[in-house]
């Protein structure tokens, strides 16, 4: 259907009651509901929800360039393109589930004359109780291997971002883009927050979580094929900088990205990339079956 922004929208349920909506725009998740409807998915307040422009919130997928690390625009140009649904979603089992779609992008002339490459990216988004999969998979139809990186912007909403403690990444490296991308070791506890992160970890454990002790939730990210994880939080001053975010929109959100950044994906010709990262709730009273 097509939402009151008139972008043409998914909506993914499933019988326990929680829903997910997907935009063509950007191949992109915007919402994700619990059974009690409470939003999962960090929103801004001042998204722009005009095409040309990323949406700021749900999860963007970046392709096919993670930030600066290339030439292209800041996370290259798949968010910011009108995906459409794959009727063949060849070699995935056809999930024909109404809690499951597919979404493809296939190169266009006008991105071969800024990335001269031609791909298929394919997203896969699944709905289950308490568990939201993306499954994203590249496949390089061109004569020519190709570099690319990646990554799912997952935007999470979180109470407080004071209260926020991150799991699982500790002790590894990361390079941090608060200090020319330099690589450091992250201390040997669990990371907390009281001013802006902005983080690439490097070859993390398939298993992250998010702890939210206001909201006494736990996010669960796990991911394949996706070795590093992107952590940011703009904090005020950025927030402040960034004409689509509302000035204290940073106290309640906290970016904690599934990517593949340090060692880039080298693709031959016809050989298909394939990542997955499952986000889920662990809340004490959750609809069963999960
Ligand atoms: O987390 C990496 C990063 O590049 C940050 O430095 C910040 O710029 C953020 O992504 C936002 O990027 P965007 O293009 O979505 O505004």
């Amino acid at each position: 259907f097509h939402g009151a922004d008139g972008l043409p929208r998914i909506i993914l349920t499933e019988p326990c009651g929680s829903t997910a909506e997907v935009l063509l725009y950007g191949g992109q998740v915007v919402s994700w509901k619990n059974e009690r409807r409470e939003e999962l998915l960090f929103m801004s307040s001042k998204a722009n929800w005009k095409p040309t422009k990323a949406i700021r919130g749900g999860i963007p997928v970046c392709f096919p360039q993670f930030t600066n690390f290339g030439s292209l625009e800041q996370h290259g140009f798949a968010r910011n393109r009108l995906w459409s649904l794959d009727s063949c979603p060849s070699p995935l089992p056809p999930a024909n589930s109404p809690s499951s779609v597919d979404l493809i992008l296939k190169s266009t002339e006008v991105d071969l004359k800024t990335w001269p490459r031609s791909f298929e990216l394919r997203l896969r988004i699944s709905l289950s109780a308490g568990k939201l999969t993306l499954i994203p998979r590249v496949r390089n139809t061109d004569n020519k291997t190709f570099p690319f990186t990646f990554a799912l912007r997952n935007y999470l909403s979180v109470s407080d971002i004071s209260e926020v403690r991150v799991e699982g990444l500790e002790t590894l490296d990361y390079f941090d883009n608060l200090m020319q991308g330099e690589r450091f070791t992250e201390q040997a506890d669990a990371i907390t927050f009281d001013g802006e992160v902005d983080r690439v970890y490097l070859g993390t454990p398939i298993k992250i979580a998010i702890i939210d002790h206001e909201k006494k939730r736990t996010l669960v990210l796990r991911k394949e094929g996706l070795p590093d994880a992107v952590v940011w939080n703009p904090w005020d001053k950025k927030a402040k900088a960034l004409p689509d975010f509302g000035d204290e929109d940073y106290k309640t959100m906290l970016c904690v990205d599934s990517a593949v950044v340090e060692n880039p994906v080298m693709l031959k010709p016809s050989e298909e990339w394939k990542g997955r990262q499952e986000l889920s709730i662990v809340s004490s009273s959750y609809c069963s079956g999960q």
